[in-house]
């Protein structure tokens, strides 16, 4: 095991580095998911490596939906497990949600292996691995989910999800959750909550948005979910990625200053 020091300036991203690499070794993750990582982590320093207001909103929303929700799942694959377990344990808890495995380079080594590292994480029933359901419109291996799962499902929160899968979960009429540091991607694209934040830190975030709401009346729920604008996170996010890491009031300062 490696000690990262806190005060080091990159603390998070290297621990996300390790909680990766860590993943690989247990076969939790797949090679693939080192690279999206690193693609991960270059949005991430574009936006400063924050969590933007209207982003901040669309966690709010996303915990509202994830309430409001007659049989919400969370999709978990082998970044996600890697990166946040027992924060999905959480907020699957904090929602009353089901967690279903559901991979992209799917193999039942690497399903089974996902399954017992959230329930060594506290989980209790995770689906993924009967594989009843079919999502239409996808190849045979990709389409594969549970019946009584996401194939049941109303809401569907997939954190880094591929553009295909996305769209497809969204032709089939869920709401769709879509955590992604990329908002020019498909899937923040097809989602009806783009969340463009990394999944260390959105998760956490949105289990708390759903802590502050859980006695909230329904109709309350409801207007957070109507005023949600998606169209607005997207720009926002993209903004800040164009004007970069220093992010806006600090780039036209040190402008200002030239
Ligand atoms: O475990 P599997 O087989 O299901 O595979 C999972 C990966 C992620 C490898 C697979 O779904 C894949 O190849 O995804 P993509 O097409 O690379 O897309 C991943 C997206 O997630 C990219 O847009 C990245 O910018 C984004 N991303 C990467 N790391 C993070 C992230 N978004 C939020 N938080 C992160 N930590």
């Amino acid at each position: 095991d490696i000690e990262i020091p806190e005060s080091h300036p990159r603390y998070r991203s290297l621990l996300t580095r390790h909680r990766i690499e860590e993943g690989v070794d247990k076969g939790i993750t797949s090679k693939q998911g080192l690279i999206a990582e690193g693609r991960g982590e270059a949005f991430d320093y574009l936006l400063g490596e924050r969590t933007l207001p209207a982003v901040d909103e669309a966690e709010r929303a996303a915990a509202a939906h994830l309430l409001l929700a007659e049989r919400p799942v969370l999709s978990v694959n082998g970044n996600v497990a890697a990166l946040v377990p027992g924060e999905m344990v959480e907020l699957a808890e904090a929602v009353g949600a089901d967690l279903e495995v559901n991979l992209f380079n799917r193999t039942e080594e690497r399903l089974e292996a996902i399954a017992d590292h959230l329930r060594d994480h506290g989980a209790g029933e995770v689906k993924g691995l009967t594989a009843d359901g079919r999502i239409p419109g996808l190849d045979h291996e990709r389409a594969k989910v549970d019946a009584d799962g996401i194939g049941d499902a109303d809401v569907v929160l997939v954190p880094l999800e591929d553009g295909d899968r996305a769209e497809a979960l969204a032709a089939m009429g869920k709401t769709e959750i879509v955590i992604d540091l990329n908002p020019l991607s498909r899937s923040a694209q097809s989602a009806a909550v783009p969340i463009v934040d990394n999944i260390m830190r959105a998760i956490p975030n949105v289990t708390a948005h759903a802590e502050d709401l859980r006695d909230a009346p329904r109709e309350e729920l409801a207007r957070i979910v109507a005023e949600f604008d998606p169209e607005r996170v997207l720009a926002d996010a993209e903004t800040a990625i164009r004007s970069g890491p220093m992010g806006d009031a600090e780039a036209d300062a040190a402008r200002t200053e030239d």
